[in-house]
């Protein structure tokens, strides 16, 4: 088997206690952390995902994965390199009624190593903290809001509309972003910009706030 695949395979399998050694020594043996993030980890959540719908597994082992996909980011985290030079702040979270935040954390990771500060509101964020912190933030130039639900896409535009009502709207932009989310949705609920993944939202940030 090889390295990369070992990875995904204990990612599915929801393996927290050995993940971190397999990252390791994947990194060991010439692995690049692109590819184990998205080949190996990645990869193997989707496949969770598809089994979920099946039927064949269910939300604690989906639960199990992500807790490990988590610990194995932790050591991929210091060799991830985002599109760095920019300077800026964001605030940053999953929106009312979802409670991933696998890709926010992927997300606020690329953007802070582009040089980004980032205040994260963590999951099931109302539309209310997300303006609350806008106010006591004023030098904000980015509001990020992550939806992960088909269900939670009526939730991210009640988000967007809130934070489309603060009094210095125009001095920060908005990005969307999330697996349901498309950039005729964003448009739609009147933000700023979409991206499909963390590379993108890093290098997108990195132009915001240029
Ligand atoms: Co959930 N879940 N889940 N789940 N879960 C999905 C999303 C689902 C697609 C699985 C499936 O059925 N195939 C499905 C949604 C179906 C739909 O709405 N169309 C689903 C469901 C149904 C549910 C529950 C309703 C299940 C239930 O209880 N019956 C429930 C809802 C709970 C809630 O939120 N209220 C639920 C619960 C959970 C867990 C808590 C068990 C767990 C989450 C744990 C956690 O996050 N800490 C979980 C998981 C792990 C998944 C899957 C398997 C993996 C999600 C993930 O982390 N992906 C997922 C299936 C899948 O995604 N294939 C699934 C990896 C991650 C890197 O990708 O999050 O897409 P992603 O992020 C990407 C991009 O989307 C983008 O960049 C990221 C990195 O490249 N991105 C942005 C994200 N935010 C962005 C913001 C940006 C820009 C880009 O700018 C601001």
């Amino acid at each position: 088997m090889s390295s990369v695949q070992a990875v995904k395979e204990n990612v599915e399998r929801g393996k927290l206690k050995l993940i971190k050694g397999i990252v390791q020594e994947a990194l060991d043996a010439g692995c690049t952390p692109e590819d184990l993030l998205n080949q190996g980890m990645i990869a193997a959540m989707d496949e969770v995902g598809a089994k979920f719908e099946a039927g064949q597994l269910y939300v604690p082992q989906m639960l199990a994965a992500a807790k490990t996909m988590a610990a194995g980011v932790e050591v991929l985290k210091p060799l991830m390199k985002g599109e760095s030079g920019a300077t800026g702040k964001m605030v940053m979270g999953t929106v009312a009624g979802d409670l991933h935040d696998i890709g926010k954390n992927l997300v606020i990771m690329m953007i802070e190593s582009a040089g980004i500060e980032v205040i994260d509101l963590g999951v099931d964020v109302p539309a209310e903290k997300f303006v609350e912190t806008i106010q006591a933030n004023p030098d904000i130039n980015l509001v990020g809001c992550s939806a992960l639900l088909t269900t939670t896409l009526e939730s991210l535009k009640n988000t967007v509309a809130a934070i489309n009502q603060c009094p210095n709207r125009q001095n920060f932009k908005v990005m969307v972003g999330g697996a349901p989310v498309t950039q005729e949705f964003a448009d739609e609920i009147g933000a700023d910009a979409y991206t499909e993944n963390a590379a993108e939202a890093a290098k997108k940030a990195k132009e915001l706030c240029a």
